[in-house]
């Protein structure tokens, strides 16, 4: 029998890529090859001109219940936790961090272990009111990994991060939403059609500058105050050389809205 595609890839006109992991019974938990086939669609995005955002979501009641388990069972011998994880979950995460495209995390349901680590990765994180993340590790005796110990204490502070980790306390939308683990939250039932309005909003913005602004947050966050002030004004260079900036500045002379989907 054949098995159905790991990642489901759908376009739309309005340039949104959406990608869902789509092992629904099992809360889209992930094996490697839904992890190399999600990499590798966020880097086929990349060079796909038509595509300005990427949403990742999950197929099903679940976003991502984390490492599937069932293959962690099935491993003969000691695990090689270090290689795996270099193999799978750190190119998956550096690929989301180094796109070139703002990519959203659409969290519709349980979002556990790297799964958490996945919703909590992208530019834009939006809750449906049914998410759900839970640093859930700790019930395994692992400690969080997928870049969960570098965004969470980022976002709530270390104590906050380290009592969410110790108890994999679930944290949902409402709570989310006061910690800044997401920036919306959305009804279940519009969910779907209310991540592509935003999508497609964000589409619609300078999407050279947005890449800019990725590459300088990125970079601020581990720099000084003066290392940041310094890149900035290299990678404004690069924002003010581009046609976006001159259309931009047009549009405004001309009073009317820039059309930044041209470029
Ligand atoms: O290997 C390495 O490189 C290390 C990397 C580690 C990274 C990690 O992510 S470690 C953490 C792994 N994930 C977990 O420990 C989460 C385990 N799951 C849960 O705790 C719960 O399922 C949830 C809290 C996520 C959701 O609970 P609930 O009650 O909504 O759903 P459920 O009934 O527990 O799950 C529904 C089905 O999904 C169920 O299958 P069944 O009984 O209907 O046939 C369950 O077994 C399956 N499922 C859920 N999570 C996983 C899973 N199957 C495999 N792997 C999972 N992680």
């Amino acid at each position: 029998m054949t098995q159905p595609e790991p990642v489901l890839l759908s376009k739309t006109k309005n340039a949104v890529l959406t990608l869902s992991l789509n092992r629904p019974e099992r809360l889209n938990a992930a094996n490697d090859e839904l992890l190399f086939a999600l990499t590798e669609a966020l880097k086929t995005a990349e060079l796909d001109n038509a595509m300005r955002v990427v949403v990742i979501t999950g197929s099903g009641r679940g976003f991502c219940a984390g490492q599937d388990l069932g293959d962690v069972q099935n491993r003969e011998g000691s695990t090689n936790f270090t290689e795996h994880l270099r193999h799978t979950y750190i190119p998956l995460i550096q690929t989301i961090r180094g796109l070139k495209k703002p990519v959203i995390t659409a969290v519709n349901g349980v979002a556990a272990g790297a799964g958490a680590s996945l919703a909590l990765s992208g530019d834009i994180r939006l809750w449906s009111e049914h998410a759900i993340l839970i640093e859930v590790f700790s019930n395994i005796a692992l400690i969080p990994d997928a870049g969960s110990t570098w965004m969470l204490p980022r976002l709530v502070g270390a104590a906050r991060a380290f009592e969410m980790m110790a108890f994999a306390e679930k944290i949902g939308a409402e709570d989310g939403l006061k910690l800044g683990l997401c920036e919306q939250v959305y009804s279940a039932g519009t969910f779907v059609d209310d991540v592509q309005v935003y999508a497609e909003r964000l589409a619609a913005r300078p999407l050279n500058a947005l890449a800019l602004t990725k590459q300088a947050i990125n970079f601020a966050l581990g720099s000084t105050l003066d290392a940041a002030l310094d890149n900035e004004a290299v990678l404004q260079q690069l924002a003010g050389d581009h046609a976006e900036h001159k259309e931009g500045v047009r549009a405004f002379a001309g009073k009317r809205k820039p059309d930044f989907g041209q470029f």
